[in-house]
């Protein structure tokens, strides 16, 4: 469909085939967006093109953003105003945490690596709004990644549970910043996918096997049913909603 018909959005965070950000770039592609692509490492980018050549999507332009530095944000964001104007989307699909605070305890945390999580999951998500708002001048949708583990105590999710809780409790706040200019912000809160970050969290892998047996729909989800609920945040279908957090998760969360 054209749902999207028209539209200029920003994708950051796609890091190879596996990554969330790829599903969702999929679908809105496939709605008729715009997109542009912001990433960190040149690995990445180089795999980026790749990929993109490979199901034929002709992105609008590529810009490196490190959203660890204001400058990198700055630089990213005034390239895409001259080269593209007006947006009308951003997916925010970027997190990091040290590997070795993703297992044992959480109270074993230290100062830098609790700051850090802090920073590139949840901080990164007000500095992109900051920027994205100004060149948002005809209203918008940011859509972010979240998880369960903010909600709830994951085993070895630790310290990026409390970044992701800080991440939701941002989207509400950011969500009144900016509903006054027509523009929203809200999450989709995934099951467990396989992804390169995925690995880091140690066993992480077992828990896509809860949601085949416990999860109401009794199957795991994917980067495709990620992107699709992504683009109806994007899209005007869901033009009464922000500051939300959605499940995509089987229903997993629902069960005891
Ligand atoms: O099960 C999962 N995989 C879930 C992931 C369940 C629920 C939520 N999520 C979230 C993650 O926490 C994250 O917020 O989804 C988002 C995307 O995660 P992903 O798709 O699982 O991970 P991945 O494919 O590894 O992409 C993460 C990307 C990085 O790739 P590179 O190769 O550049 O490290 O996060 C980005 C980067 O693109 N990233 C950064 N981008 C800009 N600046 C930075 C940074 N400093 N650090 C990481």
């Amino acid at each position: 469909s054209g749902l999207l018909e028209g539209k200029n959005i920003v994708v950051m965070g796609v890091a190879n085939e596996r990554s969330i950000a790829w599903g969702i770039t999929k679908s809105l592609h496939q709605a008729g967006a715009n997109l542009i692509f912001t990433n960190r490492q040149e690995r990445s980018y180089k795999k980026l093109v790749k990929l993109l050549e490979k199901h034929e999507i002709e992105p609008k332009l590529i810009v490196s953003c490190d959203v660890a530095s204001d400058e990198s944000i700055n630089e990213a964001f005034a390239k895409i105003k001259d080269e593209i104007g007006v947006i009308h989307g951003l997916i925010h699909s970027v997190a990091f945490a040290n590997r070795e605070e993703l297992q044992g305890e959480y109270a074993d945390t230290s100062r830098d690596g609790f700051l850090l999580a802090q920073e590139i999951s949840a901080y990164s998500l007000v500095a992109v709004t900051k920027a994205a708002k100004e060149i948002m001048t005809e209203g918008g949708s940011i859509v972010t990644q979240t998880y369960l583990g903010a909600e709830r105590v994951i085993p070895n999710y630790n310290v990026m549970g409390v970044a992701k809780a800080s991440l939701e409790a941002s989207v509400r706040y950011l969500a009144e910043d900016v509903g006054k200019y027509g523009i929203r912000v809200n999450a989709i809160s995934a099951g467990p996918i396989r992804t390169l970050s995925a690995k880091g969290v140690s066993g992480f892998n077992e828990k896509t096997h809860l949601l085949e047996e416990k999860a109401p729909l009794r199957r795991g989800v994917d980067q495709d049913q990620v992107g699709d609920a992504t683009l109806f945040f994007v899209s005007d279908l869901s033009r009464g909603i922000t500051g939300e957090v959605l499940h995509v998760d089987s229903g997993f969360h629902i069960i005891g």
